[in-house]
């Protein structure tokens, strides 16, 4: 196994990313953030790729960040500095933007930002033995990567808020009843429907999925009204798209259709 902190495999239609840090399941270090970072730049820039898993090397999916990085001298603090605004922010403000799907096959325990930055994803699925944690508040922390905006948008108030102050593991099985993520499945079928997942997505409509995308994304900072003209605009420019006119010619003549993708 080799010692890079991100593994990239590419299969046809989508990519699929290891976090490869088995040793301290897969906590993020700088490393491991600028890996992540150039194969997400090299999966948006190969225009074949529609769509992308993201899993974890071993027994975990992500500890989030390494607090071997943080460790000081008593009576200093280990100031989380840029972290944040360098790294975990930006990381799921692109999982959200991407122009494809990206699925998080969450393989074992997702902690701290590793939890929130597989939330960040678009579709969840995880393995029976995989769990949950917002451990922010076992450390003093505060839940970061999105978590205080996605937990009461997905599971509401009371279990987010149940979730982030008692920091309780979570088990999958629990997280897919409660609705924080969209599968749970047996430990040896999760990279199999995974795989069945970004294979849907690899000859899905591609330009009408990012559009989804943007739409969803806005949706939990606007109005009726506001969501009501950006479901027309995006419409609009969905129709205009070819990939309309081949599902609606496809559907006509009882066949598959052959979606463009995003050339
Ligand atoms: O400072 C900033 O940049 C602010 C940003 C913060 C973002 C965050 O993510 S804060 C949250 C950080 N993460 C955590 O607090 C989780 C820490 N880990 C755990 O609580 C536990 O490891 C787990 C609940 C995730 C799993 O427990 P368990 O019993 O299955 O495994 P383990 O034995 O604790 O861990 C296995 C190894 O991984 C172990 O190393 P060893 O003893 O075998 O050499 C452990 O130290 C290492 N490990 C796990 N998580 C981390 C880690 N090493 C460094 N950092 C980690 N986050």
């Amino acid at each position: 196994m080799t010692d890079q902190p991100i593994l990239t495999q590419l299969e046809v239609g989508y990519r699929i990313l290891t976090l490869n840090r088995p040793d301290k399941l897969n906590a993020f270090n700088d490393a491991m953030h600028e890996a992540l970072r150039s194969a997400i730049d090299e999966a948006e820039a190969d225009l074949t790729c529609r769509a992308l898993m993201i899993t974890g090397a071993g027994r975990g999916f992500c500890a989030g960040q390494d607090l071997s990085d943080r460790v000081v001298k008593p009576g200093e603090a280990p100031v989380p500095r840029n972290s944040l605004e360098k790294h975990y922010n930006p990381l799921v403000r692109r999982l959200r933007a991407l122009p494809f799907p990206v699925i998080a096959a969450v393989n074992g325990v997702a902690a701290g930002a590793g939890c929130n930055i597989a939330l960040a994803c678009d579709i969840v699925i995880a393995s029976t033995s995989a769990k949950f944690i917002q451990s922010f508040a076992r450390i003093g922390l505060v839940p970061d990567s999105g978590g205080s905006w996605f937990l009461p948008r997905l599971v509401g108030d009371a279990r987010a808020r149940g979730l982030a102050l008692l920091a309780q593991d979570l088990s999958a099985e629990k997280a897919a009843s409660w609705g924080l993520i969209w599968r749970c499945v047996a430990d040896d079928a999760l990279i199999y429907e995974a795989r069945r997942i970004c294979e849907h997505f690899s000859i899905a409509p591609t330009q009408g999925l990012a559009l989804i995308k943007r739409a969803l994304n806005a949706s939990a900072g606007n109005t009726l009204d506001a969501q009501l003209d950006l479901e027309r605009d995006l419409q609009r420019e969905a129709g205009m798209n070819p990939d309309y006119a081949e599902g609606v010619r496809a559907f006509m003549e009882k066949r598959k259709p052959k979606f463009r993708g995003r050339q």
